[in-house]
């Protein structure tokens, strides 16, 4: 696999964001969705903050009142034996579940695809009770004129996805939550196959510990139903604890190719492809054995989250994949792989 990474990698980090508000810290700048706009290409990156840690024997962390409408903070001591930080991204404390950082999605724009500016303010951020701990890793889908973005929405109702549009990059309109909890990953298909769009979603399952990849159809992109499971797990394998659903997915001669993101049992996340039948995109045609990408690179690899390369977006332009993607859940990064190369290994 001729993976080329940009030289100027990181493209985007942290310091390239100023905090929203007051008084906080951006801790990370990653899984971009991203589209072809006028002349230019346009992110929407997943901006993570906290409020400025002060004091080594407490973890603040941040989330919208939704009743008061504004952002309040909440403390966690170290000492504390109730309090669970074994996973960086979460705080556990008597059965409920908070996140260490609020994320909010901000547009990124450039000429040439590698040299990014960041819009100063956020685009979408927590507006509602679904939303309260942020809004995470969009896709967006050009259908006609409107530019569809899937995003994640967290809250302590659980993991929805909602959906919003915008014609411009400058204004945004929500339309509603897609799929309830818990469900994340949700890709839209770009055009509609027999009269019926589709999306690929990712349910999970506590009693059956699954984290598989469904499809769903709609009339109108926003009632989804007929969901089928589409692939599942793979004992042994790279993606052998969960998948999702990575950038949307892109029509070739052969189907639709979906990359998606797999992790291990050691929480290493790496990018696979899927050849999707073109007429009939609920039946699985190839997948590869073997990832397309992983984390090798040292950005990659230490981090917020090491272990990371995972996709919200690519283009597809003269045979090549240019995948943006987010890497140890800190930075935006940008790398070009052969599409015949991903062909090959999807087939083999
Ligand atoms: C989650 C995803 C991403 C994140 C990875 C790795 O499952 O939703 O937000 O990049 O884990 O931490």
């Amino acid at each position: 696999m001729a993976v080329v990474r940009a030289p100027a990698n990181p493209i985007l980090t942290p310091q390239d964001a100023a905090p929203s508000p007051d008084g906080f810290e951006v801790i990370g700048v990653f899984n971009p969705a991203v589209a072809r706009y006028r002349d230019e290409v346009v992110l929407l990156v997943r901006v993570a903050e906290r409020p400025i840690q002060t004091d080594p024997e407490v973890v603040q962390t941040a989330f919208l009142d939704p009743v008061r409408g504004r952002i309040v903070t909440m403390a966690f001591a170290r000492s504390d034996p109730a309090n669970d930080f074994s996973d960086p991204r979460l705080i556990v404390r008597q059965g409920r579940t908070y996140l260490t950082s609020i994320s909010h999605l901000r547009v990124a724009r450039s000429r040439d695809g590698i040299h990014f500016t960041v819009d100063a303010r956020p685009a979408l951020a927590a507006a509602d009770t679904c939303e309260s701990f942020g809004v995470e890793d969009p896709r967006i889908t050009r259908i006609g004129e409107t530019f569809y973005i899937s995003y994640v929405a967290v809250s302590p109702v659980g993991v929805t996805t909602a959906l919003a549009s915008t014609a411009d990059f400058v204004t945004f309109e929500r339309r509603g939550i897609l799929f309830g909890p818990e469900n994340k990953d949700v890709v839209l298909f770009p055009e509609a196959v027999g009269g019926r769009h589709y999306a690929l979603h990712r349910p999970h399952s506590p009693l059956c510990h699954t984290n598989d990849m469904w499809i769903a159809e709609s009339p109108d992109l926003l009632c989804w139903g007929r969901h089928r499971h589409l692939m599942g797990l793979r004992d042994g394998f790279w993606d052998e604890t969960r998948i999702g659903a990575g950038a949307p997915p892109v029509r070739v001669d052969e189907g639709w190719l979906e990359v998606y993101h797999g992790a291990d049992r050691n929480h290493r996340y790496c990018l696979g492809a899927v050849l999707l039948d073109a007429r009939e995109p609920w039946k699985v045609r190839a997948r590869s054995a073997r990832p397309i990408f992983e984390p090798q690179a040292e950005y990659e690899r230490a981090g917020f989250f090491g272990q990371v390369v995972f996709t919200c977006g690519l283009l597809l332009e003269r045979r090549t994949l240019k995948v943006y993607y987010g890497a140890a859940d800190t930075t935006v990064c940008y790398a070009e792989i052969p599409l015949d190369d991903v062909l090959a290994s999807v087939r083999s």
